[in-house]
């Protein structure tokens, strides 16, 4: 059984603590994101976790299923749909519909929540979910590629995108070229612009700290850059969260992460060997900096310089 409580704070004191849903016993709770998903201005619920096979036999145990995490939506409901759909509550509390809707099935890590196309909803970036026989079939059989191609399933990574009337979801897919990594659990990936041409590229965090650069070319045709790993000097340290920021205002964001290990945490920064900024020019073309004229010109000599900045904190 999942429960899920919520507390209510209000200025004169806490309300009390008061379960919100329930779900079936085939589901476990790992992870609860509470925004906007549906863009009406109410704060809705998104609950990841893990299904359960139905055991068989009289002796059959339920097994989780393998690298499953399902993503569902409890939407909020206004006090007009209460009756029919809420769990009970008195007037002036929030509500929830008891139905989760399921809006994406994810393979391995947990998708992460983010406005990938900048329209102000929020969509799902993770790795859509393929059963053991579809991953070993598009392994092995060349025809179940084409396939999947050609019904447009072979891609390995989704967003779901609220449709903002309160609707439901839509399902775009990004394709790409070759297969994506496997990603990290949790993972820090990201939607940052890495070529300079002002359109957002994705940052794939990939298992053992190795990461995946892909280029988008304006229409959503993402096209793998590289691939690299982070290197860590000491087999104890730990990688936290990879962030984006143009820490040495050259116009180029760079990447910088804590590493922690059982004595110490550091930041390291690795800066992005890219054209910069130019200092003193306004207007013009130039080679070896950035003039106002080519602030979102597209430069792909672009990499990660891992002669990497270390600072103790
Ligand atoms: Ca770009
Ligand atoms: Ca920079």
């Amino acid at each position: 059984m999942a429960t899920l409580k919520i507390d209510g704070f209000s200025k004169k004191e806490i309300e009390q603590s008061r379960k919100i849903i329930e779900d079936g016993d085939r589901f476990e709770c790992e992870n609860v994101v509470a925004a906007d998903f549906m863009n009406r201005g109410m704060v809705d619920l998104m609950v990841m976790g893990s299904v359960y096979k139905k055991a068989t036999g009289i002796f059959g145990r339920e097994e989780k299923i393998k690298d499953l995490v399902v993503a569902r939506i409890f939407r909020q409901i206004n006090h007009k749909g209460r009756a029919a759909m809420s769990t009970k509550s008195t007037e002036g509390e929030v509500a929830f519909k008891e139905q989760g809707d399921i809006v994406g099935m994810f393979r391995g890590a947990q998708p992460m929540v983010l406005d990938f196309n900048g329209n102000r909803q929020l969509d799902l970036l993770g790795k859509k979910y393929m059963s053991e026989n579809e991953m070993d079939n598009l392994e092995q059989d060349q025809a179940a590629q084409k396939r999947q191609k050609e019904s447009g399933s072979s891609v390995f990574y989704s967003t779901a995108t609220s449709t903002g009337d309160g609707t439901g979801f839509i399902h775009e897919y990004i394709e790409g070229e070759t297969k994506f990594c496997e990603l990290a659990q949790p993972h820090f990936s990201s939607v940052v612009d890495l070529n300079g041409d002002c359109v957002p590229d994705i940052f794939l965090h990939c298992v053992d700290n190795t990461f995946e650069l892909w280029l988008n070319d304006g229409k959503s045709n993402f096209t793998l850059y590289s691939r690299n790993k982070i290197s860590l000097s000491n087999s104890n340290d730990e990688i936290g969260q990879i962030s984006f920021a143009d820490i040495n205002a050259d116009g180029s964001l760079d990447m910088v992460y804590p590493v922690c290990n059982d004595k110490e945490c550091r930041l390291e920064i690795v800066y992005n060997n890219q054209l910069p900024l130019c200092k003193n020019s306004y207007s013009g073309f130039s080679k070896e900096c950035r003039t106002l004229a080519q602030v979102c010109m597209q430069n792909n000599k672009f990499s990660f310089d891992f002669e990497k900045v270390s600072l103790v904190v």
